[in-house]
């Protein structure tokens, strides 16, 4: 039996059918997963155990008078603690340190991250890209339309290199990626399983994180929270490739994306000329 074949037999998460790991921090991940499968599966056999004895044991027929001493020593007192203490260790020391570095250790503009927002609505993902400036472009409701979905400002410097793009969220292979999380109407759930990673998605807020590609390749993105009688169609790609096919695909989506900001453009330009000669109509 190869070492891989012989751990495997030990990982409760695949024998639950866990999508593999595509992302650098998955491995922590699993490995707690595995660790909190193991302590869940090793307690239930302990509990079923004590209560198939209890019941045997403390049976009617051998048992006619019930004892109004109960248990005197102090082992289920010892037992409890223990199990506490196991589960502060898991808490403490893995799953709260692991969810820190996701939120707080984001890595900043000088490293260069893939710097993405997720918007979330019935029932589908909207992905703006800030381009390599890093500079998401500005956004008001009054841009709404005309193409423009997210209402980006079409007039923003910071918006002249950005990039959007609907139901289909490319990432560089090895490149580390900062996802700002956030939604159009109700409250949904950015999830990512092959990169062990999900953040809700919340009207007025934006919630970060981030995470690393470690291979390529195609999943589904799904909505984890129930958000709607849509929900189960709720579903939107992503795509891990190399550098170049990345590059690609973001320049082809840029060039879409900064046509409808020039017609756009174009547009204001125009209503703004006609309201001006409107009120010097009005004016006369
Ligand atoms: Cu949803």
């Amino acid at each position: 039996m190869t070492l891989a074949a012989f751990t495997d037999l030990f990982d409760l998460n695949k024998l639950m059918g866990i999508v593999p790991n595509h992302s650098e921090h998955g491995k922590e991940i699993d490995h707690m997963l595995n660790f909190c499968h193991w302590f869940m599966f090793l307690l239930f056999i302990g509990w079923i155990t004590y209560f198939l004895y209890a019941v045997w044991r403390f049976r009617a027929s051998k048992n006619p008078k019930a004892s109004y001493h109960g248990v005197t020593n102090h082992v289920s007192t010892h037992l409890e603690a223990s199990v506490v203490i196991i589960e502060a260790v898991i808490l403490l020391g893995f799953a709260i340190p692991l969810w820190g570095k996701r939120v707080n250790d984001a890595p900043t503009e000088d490293k260069n991250p893939l710097r993405i927002r997720a918007i979330g609505y019935q029932f589908g993902w909207f992905f703006h890209y800030s381009g390599p400036d890093q500079k998401f472009g500005a956004q008001n409701p009054r841009f709404v339309g005309d193409g423009n979905n997210l209402g980006i400002d079409p007039n923003d410097p910071n918006s002249a290199d950005d990039m959007i793009a609907t139901s289909n969220m490319h990432l560089e292979n090895q490149r580390a990626t900062v996802i700002r999380v956030s939604s159009r109407d109700v409250i949904h759930g950015f999830c990512l399983p092959q990169m062990r990673i999900q953040q809700d998605a919340t009207p007025g807020l934006e919630a970060p994180m981030w995470f690393r590609p470690i291979t390529t390749g195609a999943w589904d993105i799904i909505c984890s929270q129930l958000c709607g009688a849509g929900h189960f169609g709720m579903r939107a790609d992503y795509t891990s490739e190399e550098k170049k096919d990345f590059d690609a695909w973001f320049k082809d989506q840029q060039e879409a994306t900064q046509k409808i900001f020039a017609a756009q453009r174009e547009l204001l330009k125009k209503r703004a000329a006609e309201q001006a000669a409107a009120n010097l109509g009005k004016h006369h």
